[in-house]
Protein backbone atom coordinates (compact mmCIF):
# COMPACT_ATOMS: atom_id res chain seq x y z
CA UNK A 1 0.00 0.00 0.00
CA UNK A 2 1.15 3.33 -0.77
CA UNK A 3 2.17 5.01 2.08
CA UNK A 4 2.83 8.92 2.54
CA UNK A 5 3.47 8.77 6.31
CA UNK A 6 6.38 7.04 6.49
CA UNK A 7 9.82 7.10 5.20
CA UNK A 8 9.42 4.07 3.45
CA UNK A 9 6.45 1.62 2.74
CA UNK A 10 7.34 -1.21 4.70
CA UNK A 11 8.30 -4.25 2.15
CA UNK A 12 5.35 -5.95 1.41
CA UNK A 13 4.09 -7.09 4.71
CA UNK A 14 0.31 -5.28 4.57
CA UNK A 15 -0.71 -8.07 2.21
CA UNK A 16 -3.86 -8.93 3.23
CA UNK A 17 -4.48 -7.05 6.10
CA UNK A 18 -7.66 -5.48 7.28
CA UNK A 19 -7.42 -2.30 6.63
CA UNK A 20 -8.52 0.13 9.17
CA UNK A 21 -10.67 3.09 7.88
CA UNK A 22 -9.23 6.42 9.79
CA UNK A 23 -12.80 7.76 8.54
CA UNK A 24 -15.09 4.89 9.54
CA UNK A 25 -18.39 5.39 10.06
CA UNK A 26 -19.56 1.38 10.16
CA UNK A 27 -17.49 0.08 13.39
CA UNK A 28 -19.64 -2.59 13.47
CA UNK A 29 -18.54 -3.65 9.93
CA UNK A 30 -14.77 -3.22 11.01
CA UNK A 31 -15.50 -5.31 14.04
CA UNK A 32 -16.67 -8.50 11.90
CA UNK A 33 -14.11 -8.15 9.51
CA UNK A 34 -11.08 -8.25 11.98
CA UNK A 35 -13.33 -11.41 13.58
CA UNK A 36 -13.13 -12.74 10.36
CA UNK A 37 -9.72 -12.32 9.62
CA UNK A 38 -8.37 -14.35 12.81
CA UNK A 39 -7.68 -14.59 16.24
CA UNK A 40 -4.85 -12.87 15.40
CA UNK A 41 -5.10 -10.11 12.36
CA UNK A 42 -2.72 -8.29 10.14
CA UNK A 43 -4.31 -4.84 9.92
CA UNK A 44 -2.94 -1.85 8.16
CA UNK A 45 -2.96 1.36 10.24
CA UNK A 46 -2.24 4.07 7.45
CA UNK A 47 0.46 2.06 5.77
CA UNK A 48 2.04 1.07 8.63
CA UNK A 49 1.31 -2.91 9.65
CA UNK A 50 0.57 -4.42 12.77
CA UNK A 51 -1.38 -7.25 14.04
CA UNK A 52 -4.16 -7.18 16.12
CA UNK A 53 -5.25 -9.61 18.69
CA UNK A 54 -9.45 -10.15 18.37
CA UNK A 55 -10.35 -12.70 20.77
CA UNK A 56 -11.04 -12.36 24.64
CA UNK A 57 -8.75 -15.72 25.36
CA UNK A 58 -6.04 -14.79 23.69
CA UNK A 59 -5.37 -11.21 24.44
CA UNK A 60 -5.70 -12.02 27.97
CA UNK A 61 -2.94 -14.38 27.77
CA UNK A 62 -1.20 -11.89 25.44
CA UNK A 63 -1.59 -9.21 27.89
CA UNK A 64 -0.07 -11.03 30.38
CA UNK A 65 3.13 -12.18 28.05
CA UNK A 66 6.58 -10.37 29.45
CA UNK A 67 7.97 -10.80 25.91
CA UNK A 68 5.30 -8.01 24.51
CA UNK A 69 6.34 -4.85 25.62
CA UNK A 70 5.44 -1.18 25.54
CA UNK A 71 8.73 0.36 24.59
CA UNK A 72 8.84 1.81 21.30
CA UNK A 73 12.44 1.14 20.94
CA UNK A 74 11.29 -2.39 20.63
CA UNK A 75 9.55 -2.05 17.59
CA UNK A 76 11.61 -2.85 14.61
CA UNK A 77 9.57 -0.37 12.14
CA UNK A 78 10.47 2.37 14.59
CA UNK A 79 13.85 1.17 14.87
CA UNK A 80 14.98 0.84 11.65
CA UNK A 81 13.46 4.51 10.92
CA UNK A 82 10.42 3.70 8.59
CA UNK A 83 8.05 4.87 11.14
CA UNK A 84 8.77 8.01 12.03
CA UNK A 85 7.21 11.19 13.78
CA UNK A 86 5.22 11.99 10.67
CA UNK A 87 2.76 8.99 11.25
CA UNK A 88 -0.44 10.14 12.66
CA UNK A 89 -0.58 7.38 15.40
CA UNK A 90 2.87 8.02 16.48
CA UNK A 91 1.32 9.98 19.22
CA UNK A 92 -0.50 6.88 20.64
CA UNK A 93 2.87 5.17 21.51
CA UNK A 94 5.75 7.44 21.48
CA UNK A 95 3.92 9.81 24.25
CA UNK A 96 7.17 10.41 26.93
CA UNK A 97 8.42 8.47 29.94
CA UNK A 98 5.47 7.22 31.98
CA UNK A 99 3.38 4.84 33.72
CA UNK A 100 1.76 3.96 29.93
CA UNK A 101 5.26 3.59 28.07
CA UNK A 102 7.60 1.59 30.92
CA UNK A 103 7.09 -2.61 31.88
CA UNK A 104 8.36 -4.12 35.02
CA UNK A 105 10.06 -3.13 38.13
CA UNK A 106 10.42 0.39 36.67
CA UNK A 107 6.26 0.72 35.77
CA UNK A 108 5.73 -0.12 39.34
CA UNK A 109 7.66 2.26 40.61
CA UNK A 110 5.57 4.89 38.47
CA UNK A 111 1.98 3.40 38.76
CA UNK A 112 2.29 2.50 42.42
CA UNK A 113 1.36 5.93 43.85
CA UNK A 114 -1.48 6.62 41.04
CA UNK A 115 -3.74 3.22 41.61
CA UNK A 116 -3.31 4.20 44.79
CA UNK A 117 -5.11 7.07 44.75
CA UNK A 118 -7.59 5.49 42.88
CA UNK A 119 -8.86 2.96 44.27
CA UNK A 120 -13.01 2.32 45.30
CA UNK A 121 -12.25 3.31 48.90
CA UNK A 122 -9.85 6.49 48.31
CA UNK A 123 -12.62 7.28 45.51
CA UNK A 124 -15.69 7.66 48.10
CA UNK A 125 -13.94 11.09 48.93
CA UNK A 126 -14.27 12.46 45.46
CA UNK A 127 -17.66 10.94 44.65
CA UNK A 128 -19.47 14.29 46.07
CA UNK A 129 -17.36 16.37 44.17
CA UNK A 130 -18.43 14.49 40.85
CA UNK A 131 -22.25 14.75 42.39
CA UNK A 132 -21.65 18.41 42.14
CA UNK A 133 -20.16 18.90 39.33
CA UNK A 134 -23.11 16.20 37.30
CA UNK A 135 -26.23 18.74 39.01
CA UNK A 136 -23.71 21.93 37.84
CA UNK A 137 -23.95 20.61 34.04
CA UNK A 138 -27.30 19.04 33.81
CA UNK A 139 -28.47 22.82 35.19
CA UNK A 140 -26.47 23.86 32.07
CA UNK A 141 -27.78 21.55 29.80
CA UNK A 142 -31.60 22.53 30.62
CA UNK A 143 -30.01 26.18 29.81
CA UNK A 144 -28.15 25.28 26.65
CA UNK A 145 -31.58 24.12 24.97
CA UNK A 146 -31.64 26.00 21.64
CA UNK A 147 -35.24 27.56 20.02
CA UNK A 148 -36.39 23.71 19.01
CA UNK A 149 -35.41 22.54 22.77
CA UNK A 150 -32.56 20.33 21.69
CA UNK A 151 -28.77 20.34 23.40
CA UNK A 152 -25.26 18.27 22.40
CA UNK A 153 -25.52 16.51 25.43
CA UNK A 154 -21.95 15.19 24.72
CA UNK A 155 -20.32 19.31 24.29
CA UNK A 156 -22.28 20.29 27.32
CA UNK A 157 -22.30 17.30 30.05
CA UNK A 158 -20.58 14.19 28.69
CA UNK A 159 -17.10 16.11 27.99
CA UNK A 160 -16.67 18.54 30.76
CA UNK A 161 -17.73 15.90 33.63
CA UNK A 162 -14.45 13.97 33.41
CA UNK A 163 -12.69 16.87 32.18
CA UNK A 164 -13.42 18.36 35.55
CA UNK A 165 -13.18 15.47 37.35
CA UNK A 166 -9.28 14.68 36.29
CA UNK A 167 -9.03 18.76 36.64
CA UNK A 168 -9.32 18.33 40.27
CA UNK A 169 -8.00 15.23 41.21
CA UNK A 170 -4.63 16.61 38.98
CA UNK A 171 -4.95 19.81 39.93
CA UNK A 172 -5.63 21.17 36.40
CA UNK A 173 -7.21 24.55 36.81
CA UNK A 174 -10.86 24.87 35.90
CA UNK A 175 -9.59 27.66 33.10
CA UNK A 176 -7.68 25.70 31.12
CA UNK A 177 -10.15 23.09 30.56
CA UNK A 178 -11.47 24.16 27.23
CA UNK A 179 -7.75 24.28 25.85
CA UNK A 180 -7.54 21.21 27.13
CA UNK A 181 -10.53 19.72 25.50
CA UNK A 182 -9.71 21.55 22.18
CA UNK A 183 -6.35 20.33 21.95
CA UNK A 184 -7.37 16.16 23.08
CA UNK A 185 -9.74 16.60 19.91
CA UNK A 186 -7.30 17.83 17.97
CA UNK A 187 -4.75 15.34 18.76
CA UNK A 188 -7.16 12.45 18.34
CA UNK A 189 -9.00 13.82 15.14
CA UNK A 190 -7.07 12.22 11.65
CA UNK A 191 -7.82 15.64 9.89
CA UNK A 192 -5.58 17.31 12.13
CA UNK A 193 -2.59 17.86 9.94
CA UNK A 194 0.69 15.88 11.39
CA UNK A 195 2.64 19.16 11.70
CA UNK A 196 -0.12 20.64 13.79
CA UNK A 197 -0.29 17.66 15.98
CA UNK A 198 3.33 17.60 16.93
CA UNK A 199 3.02 21.28 17.90
CA UNK A 200 -0.03 20.78 20.01
CA UNK A 201 2.04 17.99 21.73
CA UNK A 202 4.94 20.22 22.52
CA UNK A 203 2.86 22.86 23.79
CA UNK A 204 1.21 20.34 25.89
CA UNK A 205 4.42 18.77 27.13
CA UNK A 206 5.43 22.81 28.25
CA UNK A 207 1.92 23.14 29.51
CA UNK A 208 2.02 19.53 32.12
CA UNK A 209 5.98 20.58 32.83
CA UNK A 210 4.82 24.06 34.30
CA UNK A 211 2.38 22.56 36.12
CA UNK A 212 4.65 20.05 37.58
CA UNK A 213 7.10 22.96 38.31
CA UNK A 214 4.25 25.02 40.20
CA UNK A 215 3.43 21.50 42.28
CA UNK A 216 6.94 21.22 43.32
CA UNK A 217 7.35 24.79 44.47
CA UNK A 218 4.06 24.57 46.35
CA UNK A 219 2.51 21.32 46.84
CA UNK A 220 -1.04 21.27 46.79
CA UNK A 221 -3.85 18.11 47.65
CA UNK A 222 -3.72 16.63 44.51
CA UNK A 223 -2.21 13.57 42.86
CA UNK A 224 0.35 15.70 40.68
CA UNK A 225 1.88 16.61 44.32
CA UNK A 226 1.75 13.41 45.10
CA UNK A 227 3.25 11.90 42.28
CA UNK A 228 6.16 14.51 42.84
CA UNK A 229 6.71 13.57 46.66
CA UNK A 230 5.97 9.95 45.73
CA UNK A 231 9.23 7.46 47.40
CA UNK A 232 7.92 4.51 48.07
CA UNK A 233 8.79 1.47 45.69
CA UNK A 234 12.47 3.15 45.33
CA UNK A 235 13.51 6.52 43.29
CA UNK A 236 11.55 9.48 43.48
CA UNK A 237 9.85 10.16 39.77
CA UNK A 238 11.54 12.87 38.13
CA UNK A 239 9.94 15.66 36.58
CA UNK A 240 9.58 14.28 33.02
CA UNK A 241 7.94 10.55 35.18
CA UNK A 242 6.10 13.42 36.62
CA UNK A 243 5.11 14.90 33.58
CA UNK A 244 4.74 11.52 31.76
CA UNK A 245 2.16 10.21 34.58
CA UNK A 246 0.09 13.26 34.25
CA UNK A 247 -0.51 13.77 30.77
CA UNK A 248 -1.60 10.08 30.43
CA UNK A 249 -3.92 10.58 33.27
CA UNK A 250 -5.31 13.89 31.90
CA UNK A 251 -5.68 12.42 28.32
CA UNK A 252 -6.73 8.75 29.21
CA UNK A 253 -9.05 10.23 32.18
CA UNK A 254 -10.47 12.86 29.81
CA UNK A 255 -11.23 10.75 26.48
CA UNK A 256 -12.72 7.24 27.31
CA UNK A 257 -14.85 8.58 30.00
CA UNK A 258 -16.70 11.35 27.57
CA UNK A 259 -17.49 7.67 25.25
CA UNK A 260 -18.66 5.29 28.12
CA UNK A 261 -21.48 7.45 29.34
CA UNK A 262 -22.76 8.72 25.91
CA UNK A 263 -22.22 4.95 24.24
CA UNK A 264 -25.04 3.85 27.17
CA UNK A 265 -27.04 6.53 26.90
CA UNK A 266 -26.94 5.99 22.91
CA UNK A 267 -27.52 2.08 23.71
CA UNK A 268 -30.15 3.11 26.64
CA UNK A 269 -32.21 5.22 24.15
CA UNK A 270 -32.02 2.45 21.27
CA UNK A 271 -32.81 -0.54 23.70
CA UNK A 272 -35.88 1.07 25.07
CA UNK A 273 -37.10 -2.12 26.89
CA UNK A 274 -34.22 -1.92 28.55
CA UNK A 275 -34.09 1.39 30.20
CA UNK A 276 -37.35 0.94 31.33
CA UNK A 277 -36.37 -2.12 33.25
CA UNK A 278 -33.50 0.18 34.85
CA UNK A 279 -35.79 3.32 35.97
CA UNK A 280 -38.63 0.32 37.44
CA UNK A 281 -35.69 -0.60 39.38
CA UNK A 282 -35.52 -4.12 37.53
CA UNK A 283 -31.89 -3.99 36.94
CA UNK A 284 -28.82 -1.91 38.25
CA UNK A 285 -26.67 0.73 36.51
CA UNK A 286 -24.09 -1.30 37.15
CA UNK A 287 -25.21 -3.55 34.89
CA UNK A 288 -25.98 -1.00 32.11
CA UNK A 289 -22.31 0.25 32.71
CA UNK A 290 -20.48 -3.31 32.32
CA UNK A 291 -22.65 -3.75 29.20
CA UNK A 292 -22.08 -0.86 27.53
CA UNK A 293 -18.31 -1.31 28.39
CA UNK A 294 -18.52 -4.47 26.55
CA UNK A 295 -21.07 -4.09 23.74
CA UNK A 296 -19.41 -0.72 22.97
CA UNK A 297 -15.91 0.18 24.59
CA UNK A 298 -14.81 3.95 24.12
CA UNK A 299 -11.28 2.23 22.91
CA UNK A 300 -11.65 0.64 20.01
CA UNK A 301 -7.95 -0.71 19.32
CA UNK A 302 -5.12 0.46 21.82
CA UNK A 303 -1.76 0.91 20.60
CA UNK A 304 0.67 -0.80 20.71
CA UNK A 305 3.33 -3.66 22.14
CA UNK A 306 6.20 -4.80 20.62
CA UNK A 307 7.60 -8.55 20.94
CA UNK A 308 11.08 -8.44 22.06
CA UNK A 309 11.27 -12.47 20.97
CA UNK A 310 8.52 -14.65 18.74
CA UNK A 311 5.82 -15.34 20.26
CA UNK A 312 3.09 -18.17 18.70
CA UNK A 313 -0.41 -17.73 19.16
CA UNK A 314 -2.51 -20.39 17.29
CA UNK A 315 -0.99 -20.92 14.01
CA UNK A 316 0.62 -17.36 13.85
CA UNK A 317 3.97 -15.94 15.17
CA UNK A 318 4.24 -12.58 16.05
CA UNK A 319 7.75 -11.64 15.00
CA UNK A 320 10.65 -10.47 17.17
CA UNK A 321 10.37 -6.15 16.76
CA UNK A 322 6.45 -6.56 15.23
CA UNK A 323 3.46 -4.77 16.59
CA UNK A 324 0.49 -6.45 18.52
CA UNK A 325 -2.54 -4.20 18.90
CA UNK A 326 -5.49 -5.18 21.44
CA UNK A 327 -9.00 -4.37 19.09
CA UNK A 328 -11.03 -4.25 22.38
CA UNK A 329 -14.08 -4.19 20.16
CA UNK A 330 -13.87 -6.93 18.62
CA UNK A 331 -12.96 -8.66 22.16
CA UNK A 332 -15.68 -7.40 23.46
CA UNK A 333 -17.81 -9.14 21.04
CA UNK A 334 -16.45 -12.66 20.92
CA UNK A 335 -18.85 -15.58 20.88
CA UNK A 336 -16.70 -17.58 22.80
CA UNK A 337 -16.58 -15.44 25.55
CA UNK A 338 -19.97 -13.79 25.73
CA UNK A 339 -22.05 -16.48 23.61
CA UNK A 340 -23.64 -16.32 20.08
CA UNK A 341 -25.69 -13.40 20.52
CA UNK A 342 -22.01 -11.56 21.88
CA UNK A 343 -23.22 -8.60 18.78
CA UNK A 344 -26.88 -8.19 21.12
CA UNK A 345 -26.85 -5.16 23.52
CA UNK A 346 -28.26 -6.90 27.10
CA UNK A 347 -28.10 -5.86 30.77
CA UNK A 348 -28.87 -9.25 31.72
CA UNK A 349 -26.36 -11.01 29.87
CA UNK A 350 -24.60 -13.39 32.80
CA UNK A 351 -21.10 -12.67 31.42
CA UNK A 352 -21.54 -8.57 31.43
CA UNK A 353 -18.90 -7.77 34.03
CA UNK A 354 -16.66 -10.74 32.18
CA UNK A 355 -15.06 -8.10 29.81
CA UNK A 356 -11.50 -7.06 29.22
CA UNK A 357 -12.52 -3.18 28.23
CA UNK A 358 -9.93 -1.94 30.76
CA UNK A 359 -7.41 -4.72 29.77
CA UNK A 360 -5.34 -7.03 31.87
CA UNK A 361 -2.17 -7.98 33.47
CA UNK A 362 0.28 -4.82 34.86
CA UNK A 363 -1.32 -1.93 32.63
CA UNK A 364 -4.61 -2.92 33.65
CA UNK A 365 -6.22 0.67 33.75
CA UNK A 366 -5.89 2.36 36.70
CA UNK A 367 -8.83 4.95 36.17
CA UNK A 368 -11.68 2.18 36.07
CA UNK A 369 -13.14 2.75 39.08
CA UNK A 370 -12.94 6.10 38.58
CA UNK A 371 -14.98 6.29 35.69
CA UNK A 372 -17.15 3.38 36.88
CA UNK A 373 -18.16 6.26 39.57
CA UNK A 374 -18.15 9.00 37.38
CA UNK A 375 -20.97 6.77 34.95
CA UNK A 376 -22.60 5.45 38.17
CA UNK A 377 -22.94 9.25 39.18
CA UNK A 378 -24.05 10.52 35.64
CA UNK A 379 -26.56 8.12 34.65
CA UNK A 380 -28.92 7.92 36.83
CA UNK A 381 -28.84 11.62 37.45
CA UNK A 382 -29.48 12.51 33.92
CA UNK A 383 -32.31 9.98 33.76
CA UNK A 384 -33.28 11.12 37.16
CA UNK A 385 -33.59 14.58 36.14
CA UNK A 386 -34.63 14.03 32.39
CA UNK A 387 -36.86 10.79 31.98
CA UNK A 388 -38.26 11.86 29.03
CA UNK A 389 -34.60 12.32 27.42
CA UNK A 390 -34.26 11.23 24.04
CA UNK A 391 -32.29 11.98 20.62
CA UNK A 392 -33.33 15.16 18.84
CA UNK A 393 -32.61 12.97 15.35
CA UNK A 394 -32.47 9.60 14.24
CA UNK A 395 -30.13 7.28 15.90
CA UNK A 396 -28.25 6.98 12.31
CA UNK A 397 -27.56 10.30 11.89
CA UNK A 398 -25.02 10.61 14.76
CA UNK A 399 -21.58 10.26 13.01
CA UNK A 400 -18.58 9.48 14.51
CA UNK A 401 -15.53 11.44 14.58
CA UNK A 402 -12.65 10.34 12.81
CA UNK A 403 -10.67 8.71 14.96
CA UNK A 404 -8.85 5.24 14.47
CA UNK A 405 -8.70 4.39 18.40
CA UNK A 406 -11.96 5.81 19.85
CA UNK A 407 -15.44 5.18 19.37
CA UNK A 408 -15.98 8.90 19.52
CA UNK A 409 -19.60 10.83 18.22
CA UNK A 410 -19.00 14.06 17.11
CA UNK A 411 -22.29 15.22 19.06
CA UNK A 412 -25.30 13.52 20.97
CA UNK A 413 -28.30 16.70 19.70
CA UNK A 414 -30.86 15.65 22.56
CA UNK A 415 -34.21 17.01 23.84
CA UNK A 416 -34.83 16.67 27.22
CA UNK A 417 -38.65 16.11 27.76
C1 LIG B 1 -2.16 10.41 24.63
C2 LIG B 1 -0.98 11.33 24.48
C3 LIG B 1 -0.26 11.52 25.76
O1 LIG B 1 0.27 12.57 26.01
C4 LIG B 1 -0.24 10.42 26.68
C5 LIG B 1 -0.95 9.26 26.48
C6 LIG B 1 -0.79 8.12 27.39
C7 LIG B 1 -2.12 7.51 27.78
C8 LIG B 1 -2.97 7.19 26.58
C9 LIG B 1 -3.16 8.45 25.74
C10 LIG B 1 -1.84 9.06 25.28
C11 LIG B 1 -4.09 8.18 24.57
C12 LIG B 1 -5.42 7.58 25.00
C13 LIG B 1 -5.20 6.33 25.82
C14 LIG B 1 -4.33 6.68 27.01
C15 LIG B 1 -4.42 5.46 27.89
C16 LIG B 1 -5.86 4.99 27.73
C17 LIG B 1 -6.44 5.81 26.59
C18 LIG B 1 -4.62 5.23 24.96
C19 LIG B 1 -1.08 8.17 24.31
C20 LIG B 1 -7.41 5.05 25.76
O2 LIG B 1 -7.70 3.92 25.98
C21 LIG B 1 -8.07 5.74 24.66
Amino acid sequence: MNCPHTAAAPAGRSTGAVVIDPMVQDLDGETARLRDAGVLARIDLLGVPAWTVTRHAEARQLLLDQRLVKDIDAWELWRSGVVTRAWPLIGMIDAGRSMFTVDGAEHRRLRTKTSQALTPRRLEAVRPAIEEFTEELLDQLEAGRDENGVVDLKAVFAQPLPMKVVGMLMGVDESQHAMLTRQYKAFFSMLTPQDERLALLAELDVFYAELVRERTARPADDLTSALILAEEGGEPLTEEEVVGNLKAMVAAGHETTIGLVLNAVRALLSHPDQLRMVLDGEADWDAVIEETLRWDTPTTHLLMRFATEDITVGDEVIREGEGVVISYRAIGRDIEQHGPDADAFDITRPTRNRHMTFGHGPHICPGAALSRVEAATALPALFGRFPGLRLAVPDEEITKLPVMTQNDMAAFPVLLD
